[in-house]
């Protein structure tokens, strides 16, 4: 403002006043104006809600609370409650240490991959008919296929199991496929609703694109069986549906990775076209690395060129190529027998450690004397014990104990530790003492997650309520 006003005063003529016009030119950029513009672009943005896995997460870290506890996201821990790096990905690390980081890695990291969820006997790699890029971890797979969904077959839906990961309500609909619901799980039992999946999949429209989980299910902790797998793949054939499974858990529900990929097989062996979204987060403790596998199995090499090529280039467009290093690890484990053994060891010991806590968490609540039949903490498999705590019990755990879960009651058991687990029992006992034996059961949501603001630590759970109308079959497209 000085500089203007000693500016101007040089002025010879003041009626012209040269100067004085470019410093007021200038002057338009002073700090009212500047910040204002600024302010001006994103005015309009509206915080985005809490996501429901990672919201709990930042409460959780948010709570200076010794005892706290998080049974939030799903990321594996140790009996210290601390994040593992797995003995073979330490080793593998040592002997890719100075390697060539070229795009040379993708072709093994893919084969290794493909290999471990399709079979390694199996002749679809031989006949070239395998479409698989690396992507970035098991949310990069969804999103990529997503998007290839809705290039190629722009009239389809997805159908996503209801419940399922919130995360693929929002991979969809950011990707602008429209989302129908399958039934997936029975409140009541606490079981498959596998009458209500097969009577959703025969009365969806031909030709449609179904999302499974092919183990360890995410949220219910409930595969179907062999046989039931071999029902649902047969009506696939009839139905001619594409089934596209989303594999983030390989090894957990089983503790064996190959019986893990069964849902996989009783398709392959029904000849099947299928798409896979492999992920090796959890797994092999990759969270960091962001490590993940897609692949579409075509009807010949000629398609499987193509489909990869499309994929390619939708990731260029979209990040290029995700980094190279967590998938150097992968191949090289993967393709080294002794990496590849120990892997399979340690693979075993997390899943044993948490079927562990399952049965001691179970024996702790029925010593407390829990009106509470707790039976499905043991029957559930993988990762998460989808408990059927009410809103309201998660509200009371959170700000009574410390205890932080997704509002859905899900609990990830890899949070639960020899340290922990008595005082989580007695938390658990407390917050569902007024409960009778049957009153655990889940509602599930009736509309999309992605759809609605979920209140994290909600002051009422009225909000929460709205999620909820007992009504376990919505469909619900998305514009
Ligand atoms: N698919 C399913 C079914 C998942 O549960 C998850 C992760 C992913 C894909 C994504 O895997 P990624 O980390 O390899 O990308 N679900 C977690 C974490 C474990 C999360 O929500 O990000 C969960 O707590 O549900």
């Amino acid at each position: 403002m000085s500089a203007h006003l000693n500016l101007s005063c040089k002025s010879p003529t003041p009626e012209l006043k040269p100067p004085k016009i470019t410093i007021m030119w200038r002057n338009l950029g002073t700090k009212r104006s500047i910040s204002k513009s600024r302010h001006g672009w994103w005015r309009n943005v509206p915080i985005a809600p809490k996501d429901p896995i990672l919201g709990v997460t930042e409460a959780f870290i948010a709570d200076t609370n010794p005892n706290k506890i998080n049974l939030g996201v799903g990321s594996y821990r140790d009996d210290e409650g601390k994040p593992v790096v797995l003995q073979c990905v330490g080793k593998a690390a040592a002997l890719i240490d100075g390697e060539f980081q070229s795009g040379e890695s993708d072709l093994s990291f893919v084969t290794e991959s493909v290999k471990l969820a399709y079979g390694e006997n199996s002749g679809l790699m031989q006949e070239r008919r395998v479409a698989g890029v690396p992507a970035l971890s098991g949310t990069g797979a969804c999103r990529l296929f997503a998007e290839f969904q809705r290039r190629f077959q722009p009239e389809s839906s997805i159908y996503l199991p209801m419940p399922t990961w919130s995360n693929h309500h929002m991979i969809w609909r950011d990707a602008l496929v429209p989302q129908r619901t399958y039934r997936y799980y029975d409140s009541e039992s606490k079981r498959l609703h596998f009458a209500a999946l097969m009577n959703d999949v025969k009365n969806a429209p031909e030709r449609s694109l179904f999302l499974l989980h092919p183990c360890a299910h995410n949220p219910t902790g409930i595969d179907p069986s062999e046989e039931q797998w071999r029902e649902i793949s047969h009506l696939f054939q009839v139905k001619k549906h594409f089934p596209f499974f989303d594999m983030a858990y390989q090894g957990f529900a089983t503790g064996d990775l190959q019986k893990d990929t069964k849902a996989l097989r009783v398709f392959l062996n029904d000849g099947h076209l299928i798409g896979c979204a492999q992920s090796f987060t959890k797994n092999m403790g990759l969270s960091g690395q962001r490590v993940g596998c897609l692949s579409i199995l075509c009807a010949d090499e000629r398609q499987a060129i193509a489909v990869k090529s499309q994929l390619h280039q939708i990731a260029r467009a979209m990040y290029g190529k995700p980094p190279v290093h967590g998938a150097l690890l992968v191949s090289k484990i993967l393709s080294d027998p002794d990496l590849k053994a120990l892997w399979v060891h340690e693979v075993k010991g997390m899943v044993d450690r948490i079927s562990g806590m399952r049965t001691t968490l179970h024996g702790k609540l029925e010593k407390l004397g829990s009106s509470v039949d707790w039976k499905h903490i043991v029957k559930q498999i993988g990762m998460f014990c989808y408990s059927g705590l009410k809103p309201e019990h998660v509200d009371r755990l959170a700000r009574e104990f410390h205890i932080y879960m997704t509002y859905d009651g899900r609990l990830s058991m890899a949070g639960v530790t020899n340290a922990n687990v008595d005082y989580l029992a007695n938390a658990l006992h407390e917050v569902t003492k007024s409960e009778g034996a049957s009153s655990l059961v889940v509602s599930l949501p009736k509309a999309p997650i992605a759809e609605q603001t979920l209140p994290i630590l909600a002051d009422s759970s009225a909000q929460w309520e709205e999620f909820f109308d007992g009504d376990s079959r919505q469909d619900f497209i998305v514009d």
